[in-house]
This record gives C-alpha cells, structure tokens and sequence, in this order.
C-alpha cells in the first residue's frame, strides 16, 4: 500500500545474469507469459514490458538483455542497449540467484551501476533454495560493493515476499498518470513474441547441438480477411550448414516438431488459428554482422 493517496507510475529495469530469475519475476508480478523462459541463459534478447495496475499506481517493467562483459558486436551492443535502459528509468532491480552466490558478472554490474544515477534495489532471488543463515553474509558481500536503496529477498517461483516488493517499489515511484489500460500486460508486437516462440521450442527441441546463435525473422504476419486464421512465414537463421541439418532433422522431423509445437502455443496464446511457414537458412557468422544485426532488428 502506498504512503499516501497519490497515484504513482513509472518505469522499472530488471538486471542482472542470467537465469538468476527476471522473466520468472515479471511474469509472476504480471501474471502472464510474455517473456520467453528456458533453463538456458540468455534467451531473452529484446526489452519486453509488463504493466502492473494496481488502485496505488501502475509499474512498467522493463526486462533488458543482461549486463555482462562483451565478445562481439552483439554482445556489445545488448550491453549497451542495458545501460541506456538504466539511465531511462525511475527504478532499477538488480536480481542475484541466492543459491548460486557471488559471481564475477555481478561485479562488472555493479561497477555499470555506479555510472547511473538511478535508485537501485538489490533483489536476492531463489531464497527457497537456501537456508536463512547464507543470507545475511551474501547481502553483506553485495552491499560493501554498491549502496543499495533497498534489500529484498523473494522467491520468484513460488510468490514468497513479492507483494512488499511491490509496495517497495511502488513507494518509489514519483507521482504520475496511469500509462496503460488497466488490462495491458504488454505493448510489445505479437511478431516478437511469435519470434520468441519459435526461438524457445528449437531451444528446447535441441539442446546443447544449437547455440544461441539461431535468430528468428518473421517475415509476414497476416490475418485471413475471410476467416479466423493469421498466416506467419518465419526463417529460422542459423550460423552453419551442420546446424541447418540438425534444425531439420531426418525428413524434416525436427523441423516439423518445432513448428508444430510453437504452432499450437502461438494459437492459444493469440486465440486465433495459425497457419505456419517454418523455413531454415544459413547466414555465416551473423552475429558479428553489422547489417544483420540491423536486418534482425537489434539496432536502431
Ligand atoms: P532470467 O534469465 O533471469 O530471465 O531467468 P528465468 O526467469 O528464465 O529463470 C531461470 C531459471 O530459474 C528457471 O528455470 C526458473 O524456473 C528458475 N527460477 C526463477 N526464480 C526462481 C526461484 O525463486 N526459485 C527457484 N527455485 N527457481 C527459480
Ligand atoms: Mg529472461
Ligand atoms: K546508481
């Protein structure tokens, strides 16, 4: 509950390594799947909001690509995508994995950190793994490095502390206008989270045989005029012709399991049918490619 009857709204970042929990949080927070989730890091590349609406205020969450030390151009450029994000907002929760403890990446967050001026929570997710006794010393260990405006431990999965989260946050947010409808959970374009889709089941499908180098365009999205079904034609690119080949597996198996499954979790998710044109090409080396970057729409 809010300290007084002001209606509040703004803009909140959630950072941190991945896998330590933000797609968990926000879509327990929001209530519905928007960000992509997998066991594998790095899955969500984009920024996607999620609105909260409440009677004191309304939270946009932003998660952004992970701060983490480049490699290449993307890397590079997902970093900085991060960083200006930061510096947009009115609030930044910066999630760490209880269980896994202090790591090197979250150093060279925190030292990203200081070069911004906005407030910062220290989120210390996944409590439900660890005994309370580890938890005194890992705050400690952050806090001598940054000076957080707040501490909250939570459990993301299983809902423990969310609710003061909330509040936390919504007491720091200025006074402002509700931005969204009450009943946006998301601006972002269905084209993405049908990408995102596609991208989560050939993750799943696959395993450790396809890197995070597959990138997914969609190149049409179109509702039927006369009947209830969208059309989508998407290209799967992939970085060798070797992976092109596991990607469509014998007869095509692998590629038609992927397509199925996205298929059938696009239409509940869009409440309408889909017709789905699922193609794989090779594109060497595109994550070091300027234009391609461009063309998969990471640059401005
Ligand atoms: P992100 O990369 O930071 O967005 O992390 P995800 O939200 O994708 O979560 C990574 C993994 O951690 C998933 O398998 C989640 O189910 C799991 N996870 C997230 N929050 C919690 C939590 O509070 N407790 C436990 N035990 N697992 C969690
Ligand atoms: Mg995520
Ligand atoms: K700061």
């Amino acid at each position: 509950m809010a300290m007084d009857n002001k209606y509040r709204s703004g803009f909140v970042a959630l950072i941190g390594r991945p896998n330590v929990g933000k797609s968990t949080l926000m879509n327990h927070i929001v209530g519905q799947k928007i960000a992509i989730m997998s066991d594998k890091p790095q899955t969500t590349r984009n920024k996607i909001r999620g609105v909260y609406t409440s009677d004191d205020g309304q939270i946009i969450f932003l998660d952004t690509p992970g701060i983490h030390k480049p490699h290449s151009k993307l890397g590079e450029f997902l970093v900085k995508t991060a960083q200006d994000a930061l510096d947009e907002v009115d609030l930044v929760l910066f999630l760490i994995d209880a269980a896994e403890g202090y790591g090197p990446g979250d150093r060279f967050i925190m030292e990203n950190l200081k070069k911004v001026q906005t407030p910062v929570f220290l989120v210390v997710n996944k409590i439900d793994q660890v005994h309370p006794d580890q938890l005194l010393p890992l705050i400690d260990r952050y806090r001598n490095e940054y000076p957080f405006n707040e501490v909250v431990p939570i459990s993301a999965l299983q809902g423990n502390n969310t609710a003061t989260l909330i509040d936390l946050i919504m007491n720091r947010l200025p006074e402002g206008p509700q931005y969204y409808p009450a009943d946006q959970v998301t601006d972002h374009p269905e084209r993405f989270i049908v990408g995102e889709l596609i991208r989560e089941k050939v993750l799943e499908l696959t395993r450790e045989e396809i890197p995070h180098s597959v990138a997914v365009v969609i190149e049409e999205m179109n509702e039927r005029e006369e009947k209830d079904i969208v059309d989508v034609r998407a290209v799967i690119y992939t970085e060798r012709p070797s992976q092109k080949g596991i990607l469509i597996g014998k007869k095509g198996s692998l590629l038609k399991e992927v397509g199925k499954r996205a298929r059938e979790e696009m239409e509940r998710l869009l409440g309408t049918r889909i017709f789905l044109d699922l193609w794989v090409k090779v594109k060497k080396d595109w994550r070091n490619e300027e234009m391609m970057l461009r063309h998969f729409g990471y640059r401005e």
